[in-house]
């Protein structure tokens, strides 16, 4: 007995010795901006700043100094409808089931007068899963159905294409508003034939461009659902309603309580089922100009994987007695009797020892960095991902 506690002791030691000085814990902050592609806006060239020279590589890495690393790195804009940004964290978000996700931070913040909207700047969300397993965001993407999406109000589908302008046009001020000094900027057109054209208009208070500065493009095109304007003059100043639920730049960010994986929608707008996500989108839902306020654009300031802990494992096959499936930090494995078996890395390391019970058994992995491995014993062997 005595010699069997010490044979124990020393494993325990041998597996902390060898994992422990290899533990990096899931960051819940975003880790990588993969895509940045505002519409144009009087925040465009600004958040982030364009720089003689920049291209569009470098204002990706611009981009990704404003969000990742930390809960409200920066800021970026997204410009008009439909201009996005996509991201993702140095894990998979887990959908856990019953609860909000994650969130994503914007600069929304309440009127004085009214609890029911202030500078509401919807942008709606897209959820993605690396199912080809390439680490970049080329899979399906499904729309997370905030509380406008099934509106009839809501157009779906809405295409728009931006045209870049010329910046040295003889400029069109608008005769009844002093802030807006060219009217016919930027023009845009659509698919949808009662909102077919319209213009991106200059103001006063931003005199940089607006269309993208480190693109060659003629032209912009956007896709998305459009939901209804929320934009209502009052006393000469606008009053931006809050959309009830499901939206970036929506709420101020200690009343947003986030997004649940579980709304996600494919293309036709069905449900579906997804445990957990490895890539999000933002994209601005609204086509509005706002007179001197200028056009409505959805703003990031960071996000937040709500519960890093639950990062998602998942097993890709299992043979023979074992059965083993993940949930949160733990490997979850049914065996018909009791036996000790072990866990390998990818290389054939052996990192621990692991005593499994007949039944159901629950062994923490939360030490385990991210990676490929095996748990195995003389004629069992189950690989598994974390
Ligand atoms: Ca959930
Ligand atoms: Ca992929
Ligand atoms: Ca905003």
């Amino acid at each position: 007995m005595r010699n069997n506690t010490i044979f124990k002791l020393s494993v325990v030691a041998l597996c902390t010795a060898i994992c422990a000085p290899v533990v990096e814990a899931a960051s819940p902050f975003v880790s990588k901006v993969y895509e940045y592609r505002p519409a144009p806006g009087q925040f465009v060239n600004e958040l982030p700043e364009y720089e003689s020279g920049d291209t569009y590589q470098s204002m990706l890495e611009k981009a990704g100094e404003q969000l990742c690393g930390d809960k409200m790195p920066g800021m970026i804009s997204l410009g008009g409808f439909g201009g996005y940004v996509v991201f993702g964290f140095d894990h998979k978000v887990a959908n856990v089931k019953g609860e909000y996700d994650f969130k994503i931070y914007g600069n929304a913040f309440s009127a004085e007068s009214a609890a029911t909207g202030g500078s509401c700047e919807p942008g709606a969300v897209m959820v993605s899963v690396d199912t080809n397993g390439n680490g970049l965001p080329d899979d399906e993407w499904f729309e997370l159905a905030g509380s406008e999406y099934h509106k009839a109000t809501t157009k779906k589908n809405f295409d728009i294409t931006y045209f870049k302008p010329d910046e040295s046009k003889v400029k069109d001020p608008d005769p009844s508003n002093s802030a807006i000094t060219d009217r016919t900027y930027i023009q845009w057109t659509s698919n949808y034939a009662d909102e077919p054209s319209g213009y991106i208009m200059r103001n006063v208070f931003h005199t940089q461009p607006y269309f993208p500065r480190w693109l060659d493009d003629e032209q912009l095109s956007f896709s998305g659902t459009r939901i209804a304007n929320n934009a209502e003059l009052k006393n000469g100043t606008y009053f931006l309603s809050f959309m009830d639920w499901g939206y970036v730049d929506n709420r101020p960010n200690d009343e947003d309580p986030g997004f649940n994986i579980d709304w996600a929608v494919d293309a036709n707008g069905n449900q579906v089922e997804l445990s957990s996500i490895d890539f999000v989108k933002v994209y601005t839902a609204v086509n509005q100009y706002c007179g001197w306020i200028g056009e409505t654009s959805t703003e990031l300031c960071g996000a937040e994987d709500l519960h890093p802990e639950a990062s998602v494992c998942k097993v890709e096959f299992a043979v023979q007695a074992f059965t083993a499936r993940c949930a949160g930090g733990s490997l979850i494995v049914e065996s018909a009797n009791s036996c000790n078996a072990h866990i390998y890395s990818a290389s054939g390391v052996m990192l621990c020892a692991v005593e499994i019970a007949e039944g159901v058994n629950c062994i923490d992995i939360t030490h385990l960095p991210a990676g490929v491995y095996l748990l195995k014993n003389k004629t069992n062997v189950a690989k598994f991902l974390k």
